[in-house]
């Protein structure tokens, strides 16, 4: 199986991230998290690590706004060129300011405003090689997207990993959060979508709520995410079953909450129904956003699923018989992703 792969995320290190009640922590989304992965599939034997090509600014500006897209560019020079009152350390660009729901009436021109109108929380610090990271993240997900394109007009059906840090379902159309800056699958889905429909299924343990602004008003792509109750759990704004679209896109977005504490059998009674709305939309395209924190020893999940619990989730979905593109997500027990990995990723060798 090809995987995609760029050095380049080693450039994005946050320090840091705020946790629940202030507390600052050292931030979950580690370069190491890639090493551990790569490390599982070189000594599997049967994946090529391939560098991304570059696919230029043009399919990101397509999913993202173009003043996101600005402010992620210059910010965190910026940052350090800005003034501060008092004198301390600054490695990385967070703001502490949030507008309210209804109250975006400017975007501010300093950077701290701009900070707080296009981050969603306290989890996306911005440091110098963020940027870079995020862009080679993506063309992990476009060269991922363009090998399986090829030839799936002659029923040949591909896969591909692309094996993205930093990871991007929580980056919507204008915003950054959750440890994501750009919708690496949202980019490489609608790249896709000049070649025919695509479904995208999100099982990372959060809801994809930046997959869900992207899409919420297409027809043509149909989104899907499996995810704890986001009554209980982040990002809480978005991933409840009654949101399905609006527009010509109403009932082509569904969400599929479980409770903490659910299990292999709860998790897979959820995918077969999601299995189920994807063969309903015939799609040509299949994107799985790969989260591998529904993982039953992460820290930061609260679903317990276990390592047969993922591979049959793979299982069922290579089924599906579709050219099919897995990009990674989230997962934070690093000791088991590698193994997470290669269950999920199981069935689709030979696909
Ligand atoms: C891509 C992805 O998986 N992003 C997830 C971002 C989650 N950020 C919120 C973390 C809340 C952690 N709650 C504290 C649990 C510590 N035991
Ligand atoms: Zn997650």
């Amino acid at each position: 199986m090809n995987v995609y792969y760029s050095e380049t995320h080693l450039r994005h290190h946050p320090p840091f991230e705020i946790f629940d009640g202030g507390e600052k922590v050292a931030n979950f989304e580690v370069p190491q998290r890639m090493e551990r992965i790569l490390e599982a599939l070189r000594a599997d034997g049967r994946f090529d690590i391939l560098p991304p090509e570059d696919f230029g600014l043009d399919p990101l500006l397509a999913v993202h706004d173009e003043g996101y897209l600005a402010f992620l560019r210059t910010a965190y020079d910026e940052w350090m060129s800005t003034p501060l009152d008092a004198d301390y350390e600054r490695s990385a660009l967070l703001p502490a300011t949030f507008p309210p729901a209804k109250g975006r009436s400017h975007i501010p021109k300093s950077i701290l405003g701009r900070a707080g109108y296009y981050m969603m929380d306290l989890s996306a610090p911005i440091t110098a090689g963020t940027y870079h990271a995020a862009l080679a993240s993506v063309n992990c997900a476009l060269s991922g997207a363009k090998f399986i394109a090829q030839d799936s007009s002659f029923n040949i059906h591909h896969s591909a990993f692309a094996l993205c840090r930093p990871p991007g379902h929580h980056a919507g159309r204008a915003n950054c959060g959750g440890y994501c800056y750009l919708n690496n699958a949202a980019v490489a889905t609608h790249w896709l979508t000049q070649f025919g429909k695509v479904a995208i299924l999100d099982i990372d343990y959060h809801a994809g709520n930046g997959t869900q602004d992207i899409f919420y008003n297409r027809a043509d792509v149909l989104t899907i995410s499996i995810h704890a109750d986001p009554n209980y759990e982040y990002p809480y704004y978005n991933g409840y079953p009654d949101e399905t679209g609006a527009g010509e896109g109403l009932g082509y977005h569904r969400n599929f909450p479980l409770p903490f504490g659910a299990d292999d059998q709860a998790y897979l009674a959820s995918l077969e129904q999601a299995l189920h709305l994807i063969i309903g939309y015939t799609p040509n395209f299949l994107v799985v956003s790969a989260g591998m924190d529904i993982y039953g020893n992460d820290p930061l999940g609260k679903i317990r699923v276990s390592t047969n619990g993922i591979r049959h989730i793979g299982q069922r979905i290579a089924e599906l018989n579709l050219p099919t593109l897995v990009v990674m997500e989230g997962g934070y027990n690093n000791a088991a992703l590698g193994a997470n990995i290669l269950a999920f990723l199981e069935a689709f060798h030979e696909k």
